[in-house]
């Protein structure tokens, strides 16, 4: 077929999203070996995406040039485009241990900045441990990370493979679910709240005690006020040592007194107790009781929680209350894979004391459990609603997209006057920030726009994502950059904000910035984290175009940011050639100076220049 009806056949004009996945082992990629079970099978599942015309689109893949997987146009915003990393070994999710979750944090924090989303294809069988692990791992996490797999190989006629890798694949790409989910049989669940339930069945996953984040039918219909924000103004970190030392114990009515001794005599430092109903224990076991007490003054972190599936542990009987006097911390609602894991990670933080470790526990720091004192804001006092009953709205789907109008509409008055007590009430009143326009454009990009520093703060602190993108591609810290707004860019920045697209175009964007003597736009761009030495799409770069159009005040920025002197362009050309052809002698010795200082340290350099132009200046823009 010729790349001409090629063209003719698909559209271009999307926008692109960039999803990582990592595939670490599982039935989806397995073979049958010569003994007839299934076991991993390397190298087998990237040629076999690239062959299924269902996950690869070989025209535009072709069109584009790009050695990536390019998932076939759909309703959605973005077409996503995909890279695999495959692991070796691939392994089956029962031989996983806490080393794998690690070496996926490492892979998911090398590349977070590089992807929109990802994905992590895994095993079945303890993919409920692995998510509630990295949930609890992946601190300030500001992107989706969809983890999936599948009862039957993907190579096989009939299965799931092939919908829970598209699906999970649409999801990471289009929408912005900032935790760590799990995507099976259509529905995306909260990674720390799922556990297997099912060994044979497509429907093997649950989360019995939240509902699903999002429903995949005939529409994606995302459930946006169950999403976790994790609100600090920080970066996405991964915590990368976990502690090793708990365990899982589960009563039964003849459980002996050495068995619990077993379980709480060192190493052990974290028991998860699985309790009768609402968290009770025997209370006439004295035994039973004083071990665990004995334990709890040792400083063993001892968490209860139900071995019942749906429901939370509360201190209703006398029975549970005996366990609170034990020093027993109470694990609300927590999944017993969500309890350990949360244990594995809260005990590996050096700096936390037992009280701290204790409170921690028993708090909601990633959505994993519901304590008597947190609930999710309720409909009664809700904005939308209000509206909707007095202009006689009654379908959901009306009152969906009147939500869609108002809380933007609403969000946009208050942040435009600058009005935090305004953004408070409206907050009250179920005002969902993150809520965007027919632009796409959310709270914080018009707040970006506006520099209001103390309104940036409290939309990020609030869950408004920084990488939310409106539909010409930009994101809150490009509105920021746009207004030259320094400390807006700051703050975007420490709260994991990056630069996003072909480096090729900021390199586009500090030519203009240095072909105008704009400086102030030079320190914009390099407080968002750009190269200075990013060269355009004609490989010239800023230095190039501050010495063409003798803008001294850039060159000597630039420099100080360490600008290669020796960059040449397409026609070979360095700024200092340029600079001698227009006869720009100021800026020409500043070159000149600058290259022959190249041996020596940059640090001289600095000085030197530093007395004649200043560092960069922070200022707020009023
Ligand atoms: N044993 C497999 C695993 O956990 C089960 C599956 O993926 N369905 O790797």
């Amino acid at each position: 077929m010729s790349t001409m009806i090629s063209c003719s056949t698909i559209n271009l004009d999307k926008p692109e999203s960039k999803v990582m996945v990592i595939y670490t082992g599982g039935t989806i990629g397995m073979l049958r070996n010569e003994d007839g079970v299934l076991a991993p099978a390397p190298n087998m599942l990237i040629p076999a995406l690239k062959n299924n015309p269902y996950l690869h689109d070989k025209l535009y893949a072709e069109a584009t040039d790009t050695t990536s997987l390019v998932l076939p146009d759909c309703d959605e915003k973005y077409r996503v485009i995909y890279t695999v990393l495959e692991y070796d070994p691939l392994l089956d999710s029962s031989n996983m241990t806490v080393d794998d979750w690690m070496h996926i944090g490492k892979d998911i924090r090398d590349h977070y900045e590089k992807y929109d989303g990802f994905v992590i294809l895994h095993g079945t069988d303890t993919l409920a441990y692995s998510a509630s692990a990295l949930s609890f791992m992946f601190e300030n996490i500001g992107k989706s990370v969809i983890m999936t797999g599948s009862q039957i190989p993907i190579f096989e006629i009939r299965g799931d493979g092939l919908s829970n890798m598209l699906g999970s694949l649409i999801l990471a790409g289009n929408y912005i679910i900032p935790e760590v989910t799990v995507y099976f049989n259509n529905k995306l669940l909260r990674g720390n709240r799922t556990s297997k339930v099912h060994v044979s069945s497509l429907n093997a996953f649950d989360s019995p005690n939240f509902p699903p984040l999002a429903t995949v039918g005939i529409k994606i219909e995302v459930n946006t006020k169950a999403i976790f924000h994790q609100c600090d103004l920080e970066k996405f970190r991964v915590q990368s040592v976990l502690n090793k030392n708990v365990c899982l114990l589960r009563l039964f009515p003849c459980i002996t007194t050495s068995t619990i001794q077993e379980f709480l005599r060192p190493p052990a430092m974290g028991v998860v107790l699985q309790t009768y109903g609402s968290g009770n224990v025997p209370s006439n076991r004295k035994d039973l009781l004083d071990e665990i007490s004995e334990a709890t003054s040792r400083g063993v972190l001892v968490v209860n929680i139900t071995q019942c599936t749906k429901g939370s542990v509360s201190d209703i009987y006398e029975t549970g209350e005996a366990l609170k006097k034990a020093g027993v911390i109470p694990g609300f609602d927590m999944t017993p894979e969500a309890a350990l894991t949360k244990l594995t990670y809260t005990l590996s933080k050096p700096d936390w004391d037992t009280t701290k470790k204790r409170e921690m526990m028993q708090a909601n720091i990633r959505g994993e459990l519901t304590s008597h004192d947190q609930f999710l804001h309720t409909n009664e006092n809700d904005f939308v609603d209000i509206v909707a009953h007095a202009l006689n709205i009654n379908t959901s789907e009306e009152r969906k997209q009147l939500g869609a109008i108002l809380y933007p509409a609403i969000a946009s008055i208050a942040v435009s006057d600058g009005n935090t007590e305004m953004l408070d009430n409206l907050k009250k009143y179920g005002v969902d920030f993150s809520a965007s326009n027919m632009d796409d454009r959310t709270a914080l990009h018009l707040a970006c726009c506006e520099g209001n520093l103390a309104i940036v703060e409290y939309l990020i602190s609030h869950g408004v994502s920084v990488h939310a993108k409106d539909r010409f591609d930009h994101t809150p810290l490009l509105d920021a950059i746009q207004f030259d707004h320094h400390d807006v860019i700051q703050l975007l920045v420490q709260s994991g904000a990056h630069l996003i697209g072909n480096p090729r175009v900021i390199g586009g964007e500090l030519c203009k910035a240095a072909a105008k003597g704009n400086k102030r736009r030079l320190e914009s761009l390099f407080l968002a984290g750009a190269d200075m030495n990013q060269p355009d799409f004609s490989e010239r770069t800023a230095l190039h175009m501050a010495a063409l159009h003798d803008h001294p005040e850039c060159v000597s920025f630039l420099l100080l940011h360490k600008a290669r002197t020796d960059a040449v362009d397409l026609l070979k050309l360095t700024p200092l050639d340029m600079a001698r052809m227009k006869e720009n002698k100021h800026v020409a010795e500043l070159l000149e100076f600058a290259r022959e200082d190249e041996d020596r340290q940059k640090t001289d350099l600095g000085i030197k220049l530093e007395t004649s132009f200043p560092e960069v200046v922070i200022t707020k823009n009023s």
